[in-house]
């Protein structure tokens, strides 16, 4: 897939890529063993513990939990000394239908964006939306991931099984997985727009911005998955960071105000699109038809789908 493929017809749209992550030299060199060879004594955070690998994988190996600890590091690439880009030295990096993060101009100052994803058969993800409204793609390095995902907008109701509060400050989820799977995953996929598959392993999955999604791992499962800004979704961070100031996560303490540092950051590398994001802003904002409609209106995502993602159409929708 090609950058612009990406932008036109994919962006909001769910899909597997099957070969990129294949070339990365942590698909190649990492399995449990590896890692613990390596890595036994480093700690890593799996909710609310640090605890070095040798303990967690030894809990992995043997737990009959039903809903296991997972381990979930942002500070991953810093405790193991390696790094993302194209250079030769590099263990990973983002494929290039991905296109430009936006947020890589806040630097140092942008909020969390890459984990390692450690955890045994039926851990995973309970249902939520990704942060700041930003898009993901999670690439399966070991082991094998079950997910189901939904749209949102303000006019569809949350996924069956799942409640969010008034403000849509909060997404409820208030069973485990396997819970959730015996009383909703019948209703959920007779649901309009659920999606579902298998993310093996060398695969990588793209999660849109807004998109409700569920994760259990099949198997031991060791995964990176990575936030981003991509152009066709910036009116829709911006507008998050924007309005939902109480729902901004994940930025250091010290950045007081994300929409300003952003918008700053943005206005300096790219004043044209900062300009242009900002005008559809203040358009959508007096409920006009705007340019983010006339920019995705072509998408296959809008023609096929029976979906209203809110984009920009009155001040009734709103951008997840
Ligand atoms: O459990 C997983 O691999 C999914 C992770 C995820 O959805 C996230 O990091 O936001
Ligand atoms: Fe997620």
């Amino acid at each position: 897939m090609s950058a612009k493929e990406f932008a036109t017809k994919w962006v909001d749209k769910p899909f597997i890529l099957t070969e990129p992550v294949k070339e990365w030299p942590v698909y190649r060199q990492w399995s449990t063993d590896a890692l613990l060879e390596r890595y036994a004594d480093t700690p890593f955070r799996a909710e609310a513990v640090d605890w070095p690998l040798k303990t967690y994988v030894e809990y992995m190996r043997n737990n009959r939990d039903e809903s296991p600890l997972y381990l979930f590091d942002r500070s991953f690439a810093e405790k193991m000394d390696i790094t993302s880009g194209k250079e030769d030295s590099d263990s990973w990096w983002t494929p290039e239908c991905f296109g430009e993060d936006l947020f890589a101009v806040l630097g140092d100052q942008r909020p969390d964006s890459r984990w390692l994803i450690v955890g045994p058969e039926r851990s995973g993800s309970t249902f939520h939306k990704d942060p700041n409204a930003t898009s993901a793609w999670n690439a399966v390095l070991r082991g094998a991931k079950y997910w189901i995902m939904f749209p949102s907008s303000s006019s569809l109701p949350p996924p069956p099984g799942v409640f969010i509060s008034a403000d849509q400050s909060e997404v409820t989820a208030p069973l485990s997985i396997a819970e959730w799977l015996i009383g909703f995953h019948a209703e959920a996929r007779a649901t309009a727009g659920c999606l579902e598959g298998i993310c093996g392993e060398g695969e990588i999955l793209h999660v849109p911005s807004g998109y409700y999604h569920l994760v259990l791992n099949l198997e031991a499962s060791i995964a990176i998955t990575q936030n981003f800004v991509p152009r066709r979704r910036l009116v829709a961070i911006l507008q998050f960071l924007r309005d939902k100031p109480d729902q901004v996560s994940g930025f250091k303490q010290d950045v007081k105000d994300p929409y300003g540092v952003f918008v700053e950051k943005l206005g300096m590398q790219y004043p044209e699109v900062l300009r242009e994001s900002l005008e559809e802003l203040d358009r959508m904002g007096k409920g006009k038809k705007g340019m983010w409609e006339e920019l995705t209106k072509s998408t296959a995502n809008i023609e096929e789908s029976e979906f209203s993602f809110g984009f920009g159409n009155g001040d009734d929708e709103e951008i997840p």
